[in-house]
């Protein structure tokens, strides 16, 4: 069983690194700090360092600035560490250049719950049934028979209730019900989080989702809805690139839709990423994974390269008009 094999691991292994993937969102910034506190508590030396910052609306979870930025690392390095715990990575690709502190000495555990992972891992656990890997850290606590503590318990829920939408998604089951009683029973404070997480965002952040939303598309059958983010929107609102999470909801909440788009126009010209959302029956993650990324069957992302964003556009439509 390969929880079994994560934990051994973790006991074999005094030193840790703990990474997650690229643009992180609450399931990866979440599932890391309870792993890392987890570890901590066990004794062991543990460092968190990522490619990118934690979205804004994880910036009140505890210990949350202790993950350093790979860019700040100025040579020094990682520091020592035997063992390096990966969450919510299909690749390992996708941890971006902390990817190159692990050399081949080093083992590599993998927790995630992509179905798309391609067990990069010396230790692989991977649960595609699992809708957030915070499930998958509650899990690994009780194995290790350690008694979560609030600030653990609060990461743990605030990863499962990104992932789940707050319990509104396909992927959320009765065992994460279950498992969201047991963390809330540690006294969390759930509207805050909640406010944290899905309701509070700047000024300016809500000022640029009229812009996305001004130039909302859809398909001629209406099955297909889309919005774009581009430089000039970002410049004129003044927010940053991460304010935009959350904004495709409100193109999948479109009566009819099948498949929402979120394009976004990148820092480098010809670069565009797109997060897609699949309804019932359309599976995203294929769509996404024909451009190289990735992600599960109703939620995915991808970066592609083309001339312009119509072109942009024009790629990812043909694909998803076959699909739904
Ligand atoms: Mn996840």
């Amino acid at each position: 069983m390969s929880l079994s094999k994560v934990v051994d691991a973790i006991r074999r292994h005094k030193r840790f690194l703990i990474s997650a993937h690229i643009d992180p969102e609450g399931d990866a910034v979440g599932s890391q700090l309870a792993i890392a506190s987890l570890l901590r508590r066990m004794g062991k030396k543990v460092v968190m360092i990522d490619e990118d910052p934690p979205p804004a609306s994880c910036m009140f979870l505890p210990q949350v600035k202790s993950i350093t930025l790979y860019k700040d690392l100025k040579g020094k390095g990682a520091g020592k560490f035997d063992c390096a715990v990966i969450v919510d990575c299909p690749t390992l690709e996708r941890i971006g250049r902390v990817k190159e502190l692990i050399t081949e000495d080093k083992t590599v555990i993998n927790i995630d719950h992509h179905v798309s992972n391609d067990m990069f891992g010396d230790v692989n656990w991977v649960d595609p049934k699992a809708a957030a890997v915070g499930e998958m850290i509650f899990e690994l606590s009780k194995k290790l028979k350690l008694e979560l503590a609030r600030d653990e318990a609060e990461t743990i829920y605030s990863a499962i209730l990104i992932d789940t939408g707050s319990f509104r998604y396909s992927n959320t089951t009765a065992k994460t019900h279950m498992i969201a009683a047991e963390l809330i029973r540690k006294r969390l404070d759930m509207n805050a989080i909640y406010e944290h997480l899905f309701e509070l965002r700047s000024f300016q952040s809500t000022y640029l989702l009229g812009l996305v939303l001004s130039g909302i598309k859809k398909s001629k059958d209406g099955k297909i809805v889309w919005v774009w983010l581009t430089r000039r929107m970002l410049k004129k609102s003044g927010a940053s690139f991460d304010e935009a999470e959350n904004f495709i909801g409100l193109p999948r909440s479109v009566r009819g839709c099948k498949a929402a788009l979120f394009f976004k126009e990148t820092e480098k010209r010809g670069i565009f990423k797109v997060s897609l959302r699949g309804k019932k029956d359309v599976d995203v993650n294929k769509i996404a994974s024909k451009f190289g990324g990735g992600g599960h069957a109703r939620a995915a992302g991808c970066t592609i390269k083309a001339a312009s964003p119509n072109q942009a556009e024009k790629m990812i439509l043909r694909e998803v008009s076959k699909a739904v």
